[in-house]
């Protein structure tokens, strides 16, 4: 050791002085509170958390120093495996509640005890971006729900599209590395606008039906809380005599659907990458809680037979106008995880987990789902005792005779680990009365690798959706596909995904090709059977169908010193009334306002776009207003929310600003004291408006 090293004097070998003066490394920390004396993970009282242990106050480190050595180990370890696909999700707490007993169909409890509160867990995710991914990208967003049941744990795993790409699980491993960054760049992450996925895609007629979906408005949502779930395939309920019906579950969001526009979903994912969670996490915190029902599609065999699709087809949906939807039930999320961690990241959904009652159909992509997932949580969690961790665990009692593992938290006791046994009279045995019986469904045939002749349709389905869509609705699906076609480089690629959308729809096809710069469109795939004209399902638009309300929307009102006060309470109250939740934002975010109160507004002018709003309001006193006219952020908060469609109820200073943006004011620019006009307009975007600003395809 050099000799500096001997020289030190600094080590308090008594305590005293250190404790007087102080230590360079030592925290400022508030006094108070009933702090507990932080250990080590064997329960040993750390007296410095702060400084390593050094042989001189400047080094070097002792390698002996065992407090700092576990506390690096541990978070050395912190990381888990992020999930294969929906990496990237958030979720709370909730309960469902029955409304409709279905006790003809099922004897799950869940499905025929009404009014009973049972917990539920509830995750959201992307499918395609990594764990720190942004929350906007065009995408499907998976809505899993993990229900606590008495009779056990059922999780409805489930997606806000009712379709999926691909007919069987073996595709699955292949449309998930087509879609996620190339492998040999890394690039481009979140997104499906590349080579690989429209390569894969345009060489799988079955994921058309899909793909439809996946460009319309319902892949850039709004909210969280306005999404649509749906389970996809069909499963069946079984009664106490054994018959089963088939069915479809759908969850509808309580304050109905909205999306974006494509625009906005793109600038929100640099505003603010955590959008979605955000707004999830703050309407929990302010009670408005996100609320859903659950509906079902019963159907027999005999029904099932007559419909012109296979329902065992995951890229098949059963219209509502065929079998109406019945709503049964509702869920609420109500409470924040504790730990985004021990919670969101370590739930661990598994479609096998289901209860009495309920039962799988013989849905190739099911059956192959069926194996994935506790599959994938042994290597995400780390092994079998994963259901020890509280949010997988059942809250109804459970016992059997699965012993060790890694990690296993329960001390076991007694002398058997087996069954049958007779030495032990209190370890677990099987109950026929009330155990899990599967469907007797007969099933016979010769065993092969082929696809049946039903479910070879790829194509009626996909023109139905389009062709059900609003117009506006239809210009934003064919816009999506050529700014998706135009970020793939290789021609091919591209002409033989139009070859696909003439055989949907010509009209799509050429408008896609339009916007390619085509100056011919390339031959049609020639189906395997004939397209059908199926009746159109209005019952799949999103625009018509959106809900006359202003909750879960939120209004920002632009501020400045001098802001008339009673102008902005007017404005708030009207909005908050109407269900929505309103935030100040300003340039500078201290403002003292005209009747001489200081508020603080909830966002500073540069970092709150108004992108992040529903609706805009500005009341600015006139001088503030001019100053706003050479403030860029203050320019774009106006243009980006009229050409995101946005209603904008502008003061009289502000219209010097619109200008500036190049803002002609349409029917959707009112004036702050028009508040009831405002209210009716901010419940919808102005649709009439976007023809003026935007060249759709
Ligand atoms: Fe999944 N899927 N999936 N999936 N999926 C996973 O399981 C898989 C499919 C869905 O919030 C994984 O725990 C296969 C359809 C959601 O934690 C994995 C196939 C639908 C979530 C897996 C499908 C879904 C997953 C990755 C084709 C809608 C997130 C992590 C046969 C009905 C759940 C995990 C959460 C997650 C496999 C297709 C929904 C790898 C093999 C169809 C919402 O096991």
């Amino acid at each position: 050791m050099k000799s500096s090293s001997k020289k030190s004097v600094s080590r308090p070998a008594k305590g005293a002085k250190k404790n007087e003066v102080g230590n360079a490394g030592e925290p400022q920390q508030q006094a108070g509170g009933t702090h507990p004396v932080m250990t080590t993970q064997q329960g040993l009282a750390i007296s410095d958390n702060q400084n390593s242990l050094r042989a001189t106050p400047r080094g070097p480190t002792l390698l002996e120093d065992f407090v700092l050595r576990e506390k690096i180990t541990h978070f050395d370890h912190e990381r888990i495996p992020e999930r294969i696909v929906h990496a990237r999700g958030t979720g709370a707490h909730g309960y469902f509640e029955l409304t409709q007993s279905l006790s003809k169909y099922t004897t799950a409890n869940i499905l025929t005890e009404k009014n009973v509160q049972t917990p539920v867990f509830c995750r959201f995710s992307t499918v395609a971006g990594g764990s720190g991914s942004v929350d906007t990208p065009r995408d499907v967003r998976g809505f899993a729900v993990k229900f606590y049941t008495n009779q056990g744990n059922w999780d409805l795993v489930g997606n806000n599209i009712p379709v999926f790409f691909i007919q069987d699980a073996m595709k699955f491993p292949d449309l998930i590395h087509a879609v996620k960054m190339e492998p040999d760049r890394g690039f481009p992450q979140a997104a499906s606008a590349h080579d690989t996925f429209w390569d894969f895609i345009s060489l799988m007629p079955e994921s058309m039906h899909m793909v439809m979906w996946a460009m319309s408005d319902r892949a850039i949502p709004r909210s969280l809380r306005m999404i649509e779930g749906f389970g996809i395939h069909s499963f069946r309920l079984v009664n106490k005599e054994g018959q089963s019906t088939f069915v479809k579950f759908h969850w509808r969001p309580k304050i109905g659907l909205q999306s974006t526009v494509w625009d906005e979903a793109v600038k929100l994912a640099g505003a603010d990458p955590d959008f979605h969670r955000r707004d999830f996490f703050e309407a929990i915190q302010n009670g408005h809680y996100p609320e859903w029902e659950l509906g079902v599609q019963l159907f027999t065999q005999e029904e099932a037979d007559a419909f012109p699709f296979d329902h065992l087809d995951s890229t098949k949906l059963i219209p509502e106008e065929l079998v109406p939807l019945k709503i049964i039930g509702r869920m609420v999320l109500n409470r924040w995880p504790d730990n985004f961690f021990a919670e969101t990241e370590q739930v661990a959904f598994c479609p096998a987990n289901i209860v009495p009652g309920i039962d799988f159909s013989d849905d190739p992509l099911l059956q192959g789902r069926l194996f994935s997932y506790l599959d994938t949580q042994l290597i995400r969690l780390g092994g079998p005792n994963f259901t020890q961790i509280p949010v997988n665990a059942p809250k109804c009692p459970f016992h059997n005779m699965q012993r060790d593992g890694h990690m296993q938290t329960q001390v076991y006791k007694g002398r058997t680990a087996y069954e049958p046994q007779s030495l032990e009279a209190d370890k677990p045995r099987a109950s026929q009365k009330t155990g899990f019986h599967s469907a007797a469904v007969q099933a016979e045939g010769v065993k092969s690798r082929i696809r049946a002749d039903s479910f070879a349709d790829h194509y009626s389905q996909a023109r139905m959706f389009f062709r059900s869509q609003s117009e506006t609705e239809q210009a934003h699906l064919a816009s999506a596909l050529v700014f998706e076609l135009s970020k793939v480089e290789t021609e091919h690629v591209r002409l033989a995904v139009i070859s696909q959308l003439r055989t949907v729809d010509e009209s799509l096809a050429k408008r896609v090709g339009d916007g390619l710069g085509l100056k011919s469109l390339p031959a049609a795939v020639a189906p395997f059977v004939p397209v059908k004209d199926l009746d159109l399902s209005p019952a799949l638009r999103i625009i018509d169908r959106m809900k006359d309300t202003l909750e879960g929307r939120t209004i920002g009102i632009l501020v400045a010193d001098g802001s008339n006060n009673e102008s902005i309470d007017a404005m708030k109250n009207a909005v908050e009334k109407a269900g929505a939740q309103v935030k100040l934002v300003a340039q500078k975010r201290g403002v003292t306002l005209k009747d001489g109160t200081y508020v603080t507004a909830d966002g500073q002018l540069a970092g709150t776009p108004s992108i992040v709003f529903d609706g805009v309001v500005s009341i600015l006193p006139m001088a503030e207003a001019e100053k706003l006219v050479n403030e860029a952020a203050a320019v774009d908060w106006f243009r980006d929310a009229f050409g995101h469609l946005k209603v904008i109820a502008a003061c009289k200073g502000t219209h010097k600003i619109l200008e500036a943006a190049g803002i002609t004011p349409d029917a959707g620019v009112v004036a702050p004291e028009d508040i009831k006009a405002f209210i009716k307009l901010a419940k919808t975007r102005q649709w009439a408006r976007e023809p003026k600003l935007r060249n759709l395809a």
